[in-house]
């Protein structure tokens, strides 16, 4: 069904040889991924991955693609003989097209890798660890003041809870008196899981440059050495708080279940998983970070789990807008997964402060 689409999309870029299969790629909340590949005159067979930019999310397509431009850039004089993201351009030097309207359509370069969205293997999760790490420190020196803010505000916890309370006044979808417990939940924590957000706002942490979005699933494995090869999705590149970056990894990678886990009786933070992925992240960015960074990695974990709770809850709300759902109450489910991790967070604060201290 995209298929001539797709071909069009291929020639704005130039791309060489000829359409030869395409797959729709499941990966994501947001943007729509196909892998593209393409028969050479040769006979051998190229692939290439072809993305929609959600423009109801991302509502600069080009600011976003100029942060990307430039972080990749920095990364790869760093990094001449890794792996790196590589955007194709038009003839006209554009790394994106507009196909009608609004469409907005970009192609990268298809590295062959695994990727996990959640891993038991403790290995795997430390490379998880080090790969963001490492992404964290080859950034270290890059401005923050040099990336434009493409989605304003989009960790701040604080607006977020805001904006959170202010839907469920309105109550638009009639969702409201279903959800009185996530939102009293919420209520009860506000001061703590917004105490970052406002120490950042008072200047209590440098702007770092960050990924805002560490899920596993946004690190490239090599399929046979199982190491990682490079960060990906790198949308939400932004100035922000790095303790928010390594938050939201644990967030994603040390839960004992998936992000959307209907039965939140398996849903907690797994403290294995929790060590393995700070062994990896934090001997990377203990110089470049303040103590002060560091100690607040804990609650880093938890402030961004209850604003993901926020945002899903926020969307379920709203009538469901802004994430991708596979079924009525996605974000409701997704809302319940979160806060549940965000307890037992709580539960464990002390125990993860002790285990960053062995590192
Ligand atoms: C969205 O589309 P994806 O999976 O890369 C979202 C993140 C959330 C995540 C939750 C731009 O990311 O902030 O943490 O879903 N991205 C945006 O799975 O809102
Ligand atoms: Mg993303």
């Amino acid at each position: 069904m995209y298929t001539n689409k797709l071909k069009a999309v291929g020639e704005m870029f130039r791309l060489p040889g000829t359409l030869y299969s395409y797959t729709s790629i499941a990966n994501g909340n947001i943007n729509k991924t196909f892998k593209v590949d393409y028969m050479q005159a040769d006979g051998d067979i190229k692939s290439y991955m072809f993305q929609i930019i959600n423009t109801y999310v991302f509502k600069n397509p080009a600011q976003i693609m100029e942060n990307i431009d430039r972080v990749t850039r920095h990364i790869r004089k760093k990094n001449e003989d890794g792996v790196c993201l590589h955007f194709h351009h038009t003839k006209d030097g554009s790394n994106y097209i507009l196909m009608g309207d609004s469409e907005c359509w970009r192609v990268m370069n298809y590295v062959d890798s695994v990727t996990y969205n959640s891993s038991d293997d403790l290995n795997v999760v430390r490379y998880t660890g080090e790969a963001f790490g490492r992404f964290q420190t080859q950034l270290s020196d890059f401005d923050a003041a040099q990336l434009y803010e493409t989605i304003p505000d989009f960790h701040n916890t604080k607006k977020r809870l805001v904006q959170l309370f202010a839907d469920a006044e309105k109550d638009p979808v009639g969702r409201v008196d279903s959800v009185r417990g996530e939102l009293d939940y919420i209520k009860s924590v506000e001061d703590i899981a917004t105490r970052l957000t406002d120490m950042y706002a008072l200047g209590a942490f440098p702007p770092r440059v960050t990924h805002n979005d560490t899920k596993s699933n946004n690190v490239l494995f090599d399929r046979r050495t199982k190491k990682p090869l490079v960060v990906i999705d790198l949308d939400t590149v932004m100035p922000g708080m790095a303790m928010y970056d390594f938050g939201d990894a644990v967030r994603f990678a040390a839960n004992t279940a998936e992000e959307d886990e209907p039965d939140t009786d398996k849903v907690g933070l797994d403290l294995d998983k929790f060590k393995a992925f700070a062994e990896g992240y934090i001997p990377f960015v203990r110089d470049s970070l303040t103590p002060l960074e560091v100690d607040s990695m804990v609650l880093g974990a938890f402030s961004i789990t209850v604003e993901l709770a926020a945002r899903f809850l926020d969307d379920y709300i709203t009538g469901d807008k802004y994430f991708k759902t596979n079924y009525e109450n996605h974000n409701l489910v997704r809302t319940r997964c979160q806060l549940k991790l965000a307890q037992d967070m709580y539960e464990k604060r002390d125990k993860m402060k002790d285990i960053l201290k062995m590192i």
